[in-house]
């Protein structure tokens, strides 16, 4: 009867959005029935409170993530089905007298942060859940002030072009290391992210059509890896699949992957090796054959108001959605991305590459995108879109030509890609168009 009542004060609690904590509560048997307020997002478990009195212990567990995520005590064989994003779960644990472990189940979500203990004690209550009802003045205070620290200074930037060694051969050879590292994610924020060169995205490898090009890879990684050539033509030994390719790149070796650049590509290098845990947690990187400003802008011809007929920029935009670096742009979750800026009549060619789990439509709002390649193939018709579906593994090739002044937002348009309660957060930036 009382876990009845118990459930339906949950229940009412949970209609009126308010999800402070249930207390205590002595049933007549004088067993205290606690209810612990349960957050997952990517990729944490914030329990609240997170000590309990020995007795029973019902959890209503919210998820405020983006992706699905469930709660599992294994101890206990209990575990909520998967809860989709902004879903909420009940689960009764019954009577417990000592601690209780709790992971998500999700594949990669445990070994990514999603682990807590719910302890016995005196109850405490120290979390402030994030949902936490706000007036709609605090709602907008705290939203401004994270539109105000952009671009928030973080240590560590991806993407950089990665010069060279050119040998008496004339094979031009990159050198990469890959190891993990402490990867400020957000400011404060920081993660233990899976790099080449110290980098998230690894740095930008460009080359030229007939290079001869050696990239060697060290692993500096606990486990073994390997690196496939996503969008490049190569020999099938230089696949970079282990075990069919190659052996895995043990831990402390290295291999090297030598190919001719036969033709212009947009491709990105990344760990085909328990890809799904170092790839989402960093091991991803542009490789781009041929001079792509030339060739986007002799693809756009006449169709954008270039004021010159050259791109001025080319700008890696590198999509991620899981592992340890989670939502993200190049690495980086607002408010630390980092803008571009164009002047009227000026144009930047984006290169979108999506490294993650989901398929993330690219929204910029303004200028309209002129695509024109996809997977780094020039289309025979480049057309015009704003909003750019970019799913897992491809690349699309966009040109963008300033048109109107200002400070133009540039996000992922799945909401809760983009936007939390307390503000823009995640997979957005700007143009800046002076
Ligand atoms: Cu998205």
């Amino acid at each position: 009867m009382m876990l009845a009542i118990t459930a339906a004060v949950v229940l009412v609690l949970g209609a009126l959005g308010v999800v402070a904590i249930a207390k205590g509560d002595s049933t007549a048997s004088g067993v205290v029935t606690t209810t612990v307020h349960v957050t997952l997002s990517e990729f944490k478990i914030i329990l609240d409170p997170a000590i309990v009195p020995a007795g029973n212990v019902v959890v209503e567990v919210h998820n405020i993530g983006s992706v699905e995520h469930n709660l599992s005590a294994k101890s206990l064989g209990l575990k909520t089905p998967n809860i989709l994003s902004m879903g909420s779960a009940t689960l009764s644990l019954g009577k417990i007298d000592s601690p209780v472990d709790f992971i998500c189940e999700v594949p990669g979500h445990a070994a990514s942060g999603m682990k807590a203990t719910l302890r016995i004690g005196v109850a405490n209550s120290s979390v402030t859940p994030t949902t936490a009802v706000m007036s709609a003045a605090q709602m907008d205070k705290a939203m401004e002030a994270v539109a105000l620290k952009f671009p928030a200074k973080t240590k560590g930037v991806g993407n950089q072009e990665l010069a060279p060694k050119v040998g008496a051969d004339g094979v031009k050879e990159f050198d990469l290391t890959a190891s993990i590292i402490n990867w400020e994610v957000e400011p404060g924020v920081v993660v233990k992210g899976w790099a080449y060169n110290g980098q998230i995205p690894g740095p930008v490898i460009h080359v030229n059509v007939g290079d001869k090009v050696r990239i060697v890879l060290k692993n500096e990684l606990p486990e073994s890896t390997s690196m496939h050539l996503h969008g490049i033509r190569v020999p099938n030994a230089m696949d970079g699949v282990d075990p069919y390719t190659q052996k895995p790149i043990l831990s402390g070796e290295s291999f090297s992957y030598e190919f001719t650049a036969l033709e212009p590509s947009v491709g990105m290098y990344h760990s085909h090796h328990d890809a799904q845990v170092q790839v989402p947690n960093g091991l991803a990187g542009a490789i781009i054959i041929g001079d792509w400003k030339a060739l986007a802008m002799k693809a756009a011809g006449t169709k954008v108001n270039d004021t010159n007929g050259k791109a001025e920029q080319e700008v890696m935009m590198v999509l991620n959605d899981a592992g340890t670096i989670g939502l993200s742009l190049n690495g980086k979750s607002f408010p630390a991305t980092a803008p571009y800026s164009l002047k009227v009549g000026e144009t930047m060619v984006v290169h979108y590459f999506n490294e993650g789990l989901l398929t993330h439509p690219m929204h910029l709002h303004q200028p309209s995108g002129l695509i024109v390649a996809r997977d780094g193939k020039l289309l025979d018709a480049p057309y015009f879109a704003d909003t750019i579906n970019v799913a897992p593994g491809e690349r699309w090739t966009v040109v963008y030509t300033a048109q109107d002044v200002g400070v133009w937002a540039w996000h992922c348009h799945i909401l809760t890609h983009a936007e939390t309660p307390t503000g823009m957060k995640y997979m957005v930036t700007a143009l800046i168009v002076k």
